[in-house]
């Protein structure tokens, strides 16, 4: 099929969609069109978002959803599970060949389930299996309630090293607030405070010290590439198991931008990623791993999850599938481009980086230059159809909360066909919003961290620059609703 003949055909698919859901919730279908307009109108510049291709759009919406299949390939807890299998089958042959691994993962169905079920993976692999075979027992229901109670107490000792939040690390990396940091004890390794850079001497100080199980790698606000050789040579200096965690940057793996040291696949003993973000599939999540802990991660339903979404399978399959052709690793190559476009914009213009650049999908913009949070920050480029999200930067004096900066990622207008002049224009527009608008002063606490006023014009003028250079780049051209 043509671009074209697909944009007809999914028009004609998703018209005939929304008038049968507006028959019973007129509601729900005037929110999915409204969301499309919206997502059309903006400059979308979220670092974890992207546009999913119309085929793997309209997969999610089939009758895959109505079966429950908990259980693996060939293994399941119900019966009439033949065409659940052949997706899973399918969406882990495309991983598998996609990542060059030898075993791949579908069912999770977030980033965090994901992680959840790498986490399992390696406490069973580490932990249950040894104490299992120290007992002389198959399984835990053989185990007497002396030894059950020492294995408890075990897992409960267990230890996690992941980059620091500030840093850039991800929640699900050991954190308090996340049920990571609730069944690890958990130390972070942040980066050098004058250049914002990954220091490894320091990563491997720290693992000496802490002795981990698990060695954390991956991020979602470091914009910067990982050294994954060096991340496996401290992991086995201490003998930890290397977990990364690839969600935001698969789709620069898998379009082979990250290749030999800066491929997590052939360095890591787990991977994990979501599905939705730089590689254009569905919400989603996927698990690769070695094939000693393969065994592990295959019981990820129903030790961790619940029954697959086996339409999302299905999409993943789909996405996988269109990762896999050469034009993908364009997109992933001009996405890593565009990203440097976007620093330069940015550089050229006075504007404060983290690490003073990129090397991936993304920048962090250090908005205390601008004398604002990036609260503030994130709610005036917001008003201006600029949509974006405050995240902290290292050592950030305005916390998690409100922050003292913004992250920009490159996918989704890349997707769009973004390339170098349109990154420096929407720099010049997000410099144009910043440097005129100020932190409301005559508030205190944590209003004052807040409010914000934009001068009076500037987020007309900035709308309409935004909409000239998205008009030049439709999403889903052609598709009408
Ligand atoms: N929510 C994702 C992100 O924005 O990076 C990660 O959880």
């Amino acid at each position: 099929m043509t671009p074209q003949n697909i944009a007809e055909t999914a028009s004609v698919a998703y018209r005939s969609a929304l008038e049968v859901i507006e028959s019973v919730e007129p509601r729900i279908a005037a929110a999915t069109r409204a969301e499309l307009t919206d997502q059309r109108a903006s400059l979308k510049l979220i670092a974890s978002e992207n546009y999913a291709s119309p085929a793997v759009l309209l997969t999610m919406s089939s009758f895959l959803s109505d079966k429950y299949a908990e259980g693996t390939i060939g293994h399941r807890f119900y019966a009439g599970c033949q065409n659940v299998d052949t997706v899973e089958s399918l969406a882990a042959e495309h991983a598998r060949e996609l990542f060059g691994t030898p075993y791949a993962y579908v069912q999770p169905h977030s980033g965090i389930d994901a992680n959840l079920v790498a986490f399992w993976s390696i406490l069973a692999t580490r932990v249950e299996a040894p104490a299992l075979a120290e007992a002389g027992v198959k399984g835990v229901n053989d185990l007497s309630e002396d030894d059950w109670e020492k294995l408890r107490a075990r897992f409960g000792q267990q230890r996690m090293l992941g980059m620091s939040l500030d840093a850039g690390g991800h929640l699900t990396h050991g954190f308090r607030p996340n049920i990571s940091g609730k069944m690890f004890h958990q130390r972070s390794y942040g980066t050098d405070p004058e250049t914002g850079l990954l220091d490894y001497d320091r990563v491997a100080a720290a693992a000496r010290e802490f002795t981990p199980l698990i060695l954390v790698a991956g991020y979602s606000a470091y914009p910067r590439r990982v050294d994954f050789a060096k991340m496996r040579e401290i992991a086995d200096e201490v003998d930890a198991t290397l977990m990364v965690d690839m969600a935001h940057f698969a789709g620069l793996v898998a379009g082979k931008v990250f290749t030999g040291d800066e491929d997590p696949v052939p360095h890591a003993h787990v991977v994990t990623t979501t599905t939705h973000k730089s590689l254009r599939g569905p919400r989603g999540g996927l698990v690769l791993a070695t094939s000693e802990y393969a065994e592990a991660v295959d019981k990820g339903c129903p030790m961790v999850l619940g029954g697959p979404l086996s339409h999302v399978m299905a999409a993943k399959a789909v996405a996988l599938a269109e990762a896999r052709r050469p034009e993908f690793q364009t997109y992933a190559t001009q996405i890593a481009a565009n990203a440097q476009s976007l620093a330069e914009g940015f550089l050229k213009r006075d504007a404060v980086l983290v690490t003073g650049g990129t090397d991936n999908h993304l920048v962090l913009l250090d908005v205390s230059a601008f004398g604002l949070t990036g609260r503030q920050a994130e709610s005036a480029l917001l008003d201006a159809g600029v949509v974006t999200n405050r995240n902290s930067i290292p050592q950030d004096p305005n916390g998690a909360w409100y922050t003292s900066g913004i992250r920009l990622g490159t996918p989704a207008l890349t997707t769009r066909g973004f390339g170098h002049d349109e990154f420096d224009r929407v720099a010049e527009l997000i410099v144009d919003v910043l440097s005129q608008t100020t932190a409301d002063t005559a508030t205190s606490g944590a209003s004052s961290k807040v409010k914000c006023t934009t001068a009076e014009g500037v987020n007309d003028r900035v709308r309409a620059a935004s909409a000239e250079l998205l008009d030049k780049f439709p999403l889903y051209p052609g598709l009408e609703l």
